[in-house]
């Protein structure tokens, strides 16, 4: 399944025997470019990235490294070698040989899931075009690049299957995603996290971790789809999706390590003595459990409501299946059978048993607690490492929560539930505050030098493409 490079869009679906597609991608390109020249990366577009870029898509051949300006990244269509035989594995239809084609009565369905889903790609670009000026390092700004060239891509992905199933309706939505913007109230992104702001490399770090992470399950749902095309895009995409998790994940574990290092050093064994703390020019670790409880509360709204027909109808209908789908041993119907979801009964934090279908968004979300779940553990073993008395927290699935069952419900990260009013007045313990952003901002001066890091994250284990630590990632022009 190698990449034809030949092209100006580079792909794997043999673009150049339909006319149709290739001129409607065309035709949106230049597009997309002035959409990425405005509201892509803020600077270094000039500047040559040591990026990855997809040759082929099985296993071994994707990744091939080199030094790339940013507008001239080879964006393209590529979708994961075919399955001989594929069928229809979960709903009404399964059984059924896997459409090439978007069955008439489903469209509707798939084309508001494949809309939502790229509406998110460009909406992270967007929230994270300033951050390059105050990057800890070129390691971690190349990196930065890469996941927005990535997020590109992605999007990339959703318009080819707009374009190439959706005539045109689907031409008109390719439009509307370069038309609205992360956080402009006349035209926001569509869903919530995606409206929020990404200020600083702390939350950058927080939102690869926790909202890549929802982009996995998603996608591995959509990847099990009876839709060939949009199962074969989700599938390569989630090979890209990998490299975004790490980089959040060993981000914040980076961060955590050299607070610790720095408490030690010091001589500072209480975790809370947050003055002090900030004073040696690390971020304590009660603002980071703070960012956890905002970004995890803004990922979990993700999934939509737990119990929500939306969800039912494109399972029954086989077009988004639940996570790893074809490894669960069931019918893949679902029509007795029942799911336990979480509820507020009478003041009272209950499992009650629910129909299936109606509460497959609860399950995907169960499965995205249980990953969050072993990242945390892995950044606590730093911690227990440094010996530091503090342990990092996933907050209640009450908490924050401005979709679905808890929507408005106040409770603390604990589980505990307050009037409203006792609970704002204690928010600023449990969420970021202007104080905690203002100490972020004041550490946020760029280091460019190769091999330097900022003084409040450790340097990596490992290089890029075990590069060696003082690799150029981003040519900055040099006095
Ligand atoms: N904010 O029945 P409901 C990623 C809407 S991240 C605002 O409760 P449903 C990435 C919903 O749209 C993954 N609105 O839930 C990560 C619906 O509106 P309509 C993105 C929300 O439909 C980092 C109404 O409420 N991919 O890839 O079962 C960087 C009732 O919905 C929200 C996908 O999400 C919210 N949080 O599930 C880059 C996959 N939640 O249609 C990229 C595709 C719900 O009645 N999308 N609503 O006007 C889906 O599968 C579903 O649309 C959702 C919602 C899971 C999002």
């Amino acid at each position: 399944m190698a990449i034809d490079y030949n092209q100006r869009i580079p792909n794997n679906v043999n673009l150049s025997d339909n006319r149709r597609l290739q001129r409607a991608l065309e035709a949106w390109h230049p597009k997309f470019l002035d959409w990425w020249k405005d509201m892509g990366p803020e600077g270094f577009q000039g500047n040559d990235i040591y990026l990855r870029t997809a040759i082929s898509v099985d296993s071994k051949g994707w990744a091939n490294f080199g030094y790339v300006k940013m507008p001239d990244y080879r964006w393209g269509i590529f979708l994961a070698e075919p399955q001989a035989d594929r069928r229809v594995n979960f709903g009404d239809h399964k059984g059924d040989a896997a459409w090439q084609e978007v069955p008439g009565e489903y469209r509707g369905v798939l084309r508001r899931l494949i809309v939502t889903q790229g509406d998110t790609e460009p909406a992270s670009v967007e929230q994270q075009r300033l951050l390059g000026a105050t990057c800890p390092s070129l390691y971690d700004l190349r990196n930065l690049f890469q996941v927005n060239v990535e997020e590109g891509r992605h999007l990339w992905a959703m318009v080819y299957l707009l374009d190439a199933h959706f005539g045109r309706d689907g031409r008109e939505e390719a439009e509307g995603l370069l038309e609205r913007r992360s956080g402009d109230p006349d035209k926001p992104r569509i869903l919530g996290a995606f409206n929020q702001e990404t200020p600083n490399w702390l939350s950058f770090f927080m939102f690869t971790f926790f909202t890549d992470r929802d982009g996995k399950m998603q996608l591995e749902s959509l990847a099990q789809s009876g839709f060939d095309p949009l199962s074969r895009t989700c599938r390569f995409m989630l090979t890209e999706e990998a490299h975004h998790m790490f980089v959040g994940e060993s981000g914040i574990s980076r961060i955590i390590e050299r607070t610790c290092q720095a408490m030690a050093g010091a001589g500072i064994d209480d975790p809370n003595d947050v003055e002090k703390i900030r004073g040696l020019g690390v971020i304590d670790l009660p603002t980071m459990q703070r960012q956890v409880n905002l970004h995890y509360a803004l990922s979990l709204d993700l999934f939509g409501s737990e119990i929500s027909t939306n969800a039912a109808n494109a399972f029954s209908a086989g077009i988004k299946g639940r996570y790893r789908e074809t490894r669960i041993e069931d019918d893949h119907r679902l029509v007795d059978d029942t799911y336990p979801v979480m509820k507020l009964v009478d003041g009272v934090f209950k499992t009650v048993a629910e129909s299936a279908l109606p509460a497959l968004n609860a399950r995907l979300r169960d499965a995205y607690v249980v990953d969050c779940q072993k990242g945390v553990r892995r950044w606590n073993k730093v911690i227990v490492a440094s010996g530091v008395d503090f342990r990092i927290t996933l907050p209640h699935l009450a908490f924050n929560r401005a979709i679905g069952v808890f929507k408005g419900v106040s409770a603390t990260p604990a589980g505990d539930l307050l009037d409203a009013g006792e609970w704002m007045r204690r928010r600023d313990q449990w969420l970021p505050t202007g104080d905690d952003a203002a100490f972020i901002a004041s550490l946020t001066t760029p280091e460019v030098e190769p091999g330097a890091y900022a003084g409040w994250i450790a340097p990596p284990r490992h290089g890029i493409n075990n590069m060696p630590g003082d690799f150029e990632y981003v040519r900055l022009a040099r006095p």
